[in-house]
């Protein structure tokens, strides 16, 4: 069975959602790098890999189902941000939001009858449930940090020393 067009469509709209991630985390990493917080960008360097994992994963499978992966033109990311607490909440505010559309991506499966693509998306829709966990995680540790430098000079060396 081959993908539907409708799929094919939206998996290449999901493909330049991820890539877009991947460029929205590179440039916070580089927001970080800019006001000196090594950790905070080496976490947001190891999410933009995530991102382009994710995307890859996409592209394969339209490949593999005999479809046509069309890239599309990605938006220029935010450059500036108002702090560390502004990223953290920018970030698990845009995993919910790729969540949103992870499900939707579910819902025109099944609506399609994709029983191949509903499982392939079981994948991410599993993968989300650590993202939005992830992100989360950090976002209330960096708001118990409040303004505090210490803490969060503290806080981004513990990012900065976890594994890739
Ligand atoms: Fe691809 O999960 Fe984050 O955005």
């Amino acid at each position: 069975m081959e993908l539907s067009k409708k799929l094919e469509t939206a998996i290449n709209e999901q493909i330049q959602a991820e890539l877009y991630s991947a460029y929205m985390y590179l440039s916070m990493s580089a927001y970080f790098e800019d006001i000196a917080m090594p950790g905070f960008a080496h976490w947001m360097r190891e999410q933009t890999e995530e991102e382009m994992e994710h995307a890859m994963k996409f592209y394969h499978y339209v490949v593999e189902r005999g479809g046509r992966v069309v890239l599309h033109s990605i938006q220029q990311p935010p450059v500036e941000f108002e702090s560390v607490l502004d990223v953290a909440e920018k970030t698990y505010a845009h995993e919910q939001h790729v969540t949103s559309l992870i499900y939707k991506l579910y819902e025109l499966a099944l609506a399609e009858k994709d029983h191949a693509t509903a499982v392939f998306l079981q994948w991410y829709i599993n993968e989300q449930v650590e993202e939005e966990d992830n992100t989360r995680t950090i976002l209330e540790q960096v708001q118990r940090m409040g303004q505090n430098p210490q803490a969060l000079l503290m806080f981004d060396r513990h990012l900065g020393e976890r594994g890739d």
